[in-house]
């Protein structure tokens, strides 16, 4: 299998993450393509119409994605004792919706770096950045406030989430200062980094 991913992209990085964790790793080649929205580059346009990575052409069967569809898919061929990222219902409804949540600090994350990288200076609008960190900051304190005690439990795919997400703030972001107040999720986030399946996969510069 085929996996189109890029260093510096979050969503990717779970992907990778999974495929440690489940023991994966060698069964994938990473194909590293890069592009943004204005100029596609070498995205895998032809196998994901939209353009975005991950993406995960198999031997067989449709090309996936996005991560949250890869994520699943390889947890169900993970080896025998491997995967599980995947808790029964109804833990799996947090499960899923802390996957969503780590996602969605992605997707504001990324939006700011775009906001200043795809548009001339006298164009880009601070308040858009703002508007885009005050969701993060507002989805930290519920993390921090709401979502403590999951994240102390068993390995899932929400974990996986979250944890490359905060990776992505210390990457691109790390002048804001996340941590701060937020000891809990700033502790949780150091174990989590820790793992080989984390060391392995960091951002270049993080
Ligand atoms: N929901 C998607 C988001 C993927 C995404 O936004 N990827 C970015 C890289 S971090 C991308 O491909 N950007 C190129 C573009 O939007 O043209 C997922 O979970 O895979």
């Amino acid at each position: 299998m085929r996996l189109y991913s890029n260093v510096n992209s979050p969503f990717a990085r779970k992907v990778l993450v999974v495929l440690h964790e489940t023991g994966q790793r060698d069964e994938v080649e990473v194909v590293e393509v890069s592009g943004t929205p204005l100029a596609t580059g070498t995205l895998p346009v032809a196998l994901n119409p939209l353009g975005k990575i991950p993406a995960l052409e198999r031997t067989s069967g449709a090309t996936l994605h996005d991560s949250r569809v890869i994520c699943r898919f390889l947890d169900s061929r993970a080896p025998a004792g491997r995967g599980g990222l995947y808790p029964p219902a109804p833990r799996l409804w947090e499960t899923l919706t802390l996957e969503a949540t780590g996602d969605g600090i992605m997707e504001a994350a990324v939006l700011m770096i775009y906001e200043t990288r795809l548009r001339p200076a006298e164009h880009v609008r601070a308040e858009i950045i703002e508007a885009q960190w005050a969701r993060i900051d507002r989805t930290l304190d519920a993390l921090e406030g709401r979502w403590l005690s999951h994240l102390a439990g068993p390995l899932d795919i929400g974990h996986i989430a979250v944890g490359c997400a905060l990776g992505y703030l210390d990457f691109r972001h790390g002048g804001r200062d996340w941590r701060r107040g937020r000891e809990g999720l700033a502790d949780w986030a150091a174990r989590f980094s820790e793992r080989p399946g984390a060391a392995a996969t960091r951002p270049p510069d993080a």
